[in-house]
């Protein structure tokens, strides 16, 4: 047993105050690439506690809806700053319980710090419309409304970035938010609260509650006084949030799995290709629901493409993602390398060619860690589970194909829709492929990863529930529209009936 001595306890955060759950028990948060180094001790949150942290949010909202948005978005601004100030320690503090490599937690806190200053600027805008109306002397207009208390459930892949998404659009509407991290990963969420703390937000208008899906996220889609709920994470659970919050009509914005496909064209740039299947396929260890899970290959650099893509990602150096030198870090828990490794067993099942990888990694200094090789299975037929099926790890299958339009069929094929790229030099096939993958995001000479804050982000079909967040999109999750119509005309003038002949 790792030894579990002088472990800091870290607190929830409810109603301003940091105090520990009504349960009195806590869980252990441990770096994934050494077992021995135990990062602290966190509440093991109950119902209790869900419910203080709800009502403490309802009561906030009152005076936080009527805070002018410009002065609510001033508080992200500084928030923003303070993330700038913190960035060096707050991406060792998540690599160190996340594992993935430190220049990848600086992109995480980046892509924090980018939506909080993209947020704050929607302050001064969260642009409504206002139209003529079709009466004389009255005046037509829509506004965003705020909606009340916003559960915020997210993972554990991207512990800063993927909250600051919900969250800072949620404030700046007006609404107030319970926040729920994966507990893989929930020191980088309560150092993100704690900026959100330090920046002057009020009491009660965010609230952290740490603690399992049973206990705790349950109740932040059930409760009658929580309004939206945004949860990124696994299909399954997805689905399971989104029948839980139906009898209350929550609002439910969903971001779940992906299987992501980079398609390679028999005219691309296969020096380039083999670069972006690389970082889409095996960076954050293939743990991005980004992730360039499927590679579709034109037969005519097939082979050449194989040849280029094993050789680097046999080079790939992995181990601790604290050291500078290491390009790939370990999975992110026990459970989550058991199923990369269920996965090659049932790919070599299935007479998928291994033709790099397979193996855990558990020699030396990485004993103590959830290391697996960087895997490719190449000759993969799109039927097989490995080409269908969300892994989540760093195991790319490598598919061929004969021309754009085969590629385009094997893409759509899966039941996910996130993100699809393109690599080739001609503009009719970029455009062609553009138009035809049913993703919600698409790329052309680059990866499937590599979203950016100011656009939509999410996926069609079992990726998600029509929502997107990010961009102004995000504000449309967070808020309602209200319509409003003034007449000044002084007497009763009837839509529809008294019509105005010219
Ligand atoms: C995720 O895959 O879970 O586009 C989020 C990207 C990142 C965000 C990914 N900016 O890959």
């Amino acid at each position: 047993m790792p030894i579990t001595v002088s472990a800091t306890t870290y607190n929830n955060y409810v109603d301003g105050r940091w105090a520990p759950s009504a349960s009195g028990e806590t869980f252990e948060n441990r770096n994934p690439a050494n077992t021995d180094d135990l990062i602290g001790l966190f509440q093991k949150s109950t119902r209790k506690d869900v419910e203080a942290a709800i009502d403490a949010a309802s009561r906030a909202y009152q005076h936080w809806r009527l805070v002018p948005a410009p002065k609510r978005a001033e508080l992200l601004f500084r928030a923003a700053q303070i993330l700038v100030e913190r960035k060096e320690q707050l991406a060792r503090d998540m690599t160190r319980e996340m594992g993935k490599v430190l220049s990848e937690t600086r992109g995480d806190v980046q892509e924090a710090i980018d939506m909080t200053f993209y947020m704050a600027g929607e302050g001064r805008r969260m642009f409504g419309q206002t139209v003529p109306s079709e009466l004389r002397n009255k005046f037509a207009m829509s506004v965003r409304q705020p909606l009340g208390v916003c559960s915020i459930v997210t993972p554990w892949n991207f512990p800063m970035a993927i909250p600051s998404w919900k969250i800072m659009p949620a404030l700046v509407c007006g609404n107030t938010v319970v926040f729920k991290p994966a507990s893989q990963t929930p020191l980088s969420a309560l150092n993100f609260v704690k900026v959100l703390e330090d920046a002057g937000i009020p009491k009660g208008v965010v609230n952290f509650v740490t603690g399992d899906g049973r206990q705790v996220g349950n109740p932040l889609s059930t409760h009658e006084a929580v309004r939206v709920i945004s949860f990124t994470g696994s299909t399954d659970v997805g689905r399971i949030v989104n029948e839980a919050a139906a009898p209350t009509f929550k609002k439910v914005h969903l971001e779940m799995g992906g299987k992501n496909v980079i398609m390679i064209m028999d005219d691309a740039n296969l020096e380039l290709a083999v670069d972006g299947c690389l970082w889409g396929g095996f960076g954050t260890t293939g743990q991005r629901c980004t992730a360039a899970s499927r590679v579709v290959v034109h037969e005519k650099v097939y082979k050449a493409f194989v040849e280029q893509f094993v050789a680097r990602a046999k080079a790939l150096v992995v181990g601790d993602g604290l050291k500078e030198e290491t390009e790939m870090g370990p999975s992110n828990s026990e459970s989550q390398l058991q199923t990369v490794m269920d996965y090659v067993r049932i790919g070599k099942g299935e007479g998928a060619t291994l033709a790099c990888g397979g193996n855990r990694l558990d020699k030396g200094t990485l004993a103590k860690g959830f290391f697996h090789e960087p895997t490719i299975f190449t000759a993969v037929d799109p039927r097989m589970r490995i080409a269908r099926e969300e892994i989540f790890g760093p195991v790319v299958s490598v598919i061929p194909c004969r021309s754009l339009e085969e590629a385009i069929t094997i893409g759509n094929d899966v039941e996910y829709g996130l993100s699809a790229s393109v690599y080739t030099q001609d503009i009719n096939q970029a455009f062609t492929a553009m138009r035809d993958l049913y993703t919600g995001i698409f790329y052309v000479n680059a990866p499937t990863i590599g979203a950016e804050v100011h656009l939509p982000f999410g996926g069609t079909k079992n990726t998600g529930n029509g929502h997107r967040e990010a961009g102004s999109a995000a504000l449309d999750v967070f808020s309602e529209w209200k319509s409003i119509y003034i007449d000044f005309s002084g007497k009763l003038q009837r839509a529809q009936i008294d019509v105005e002949h010219v």
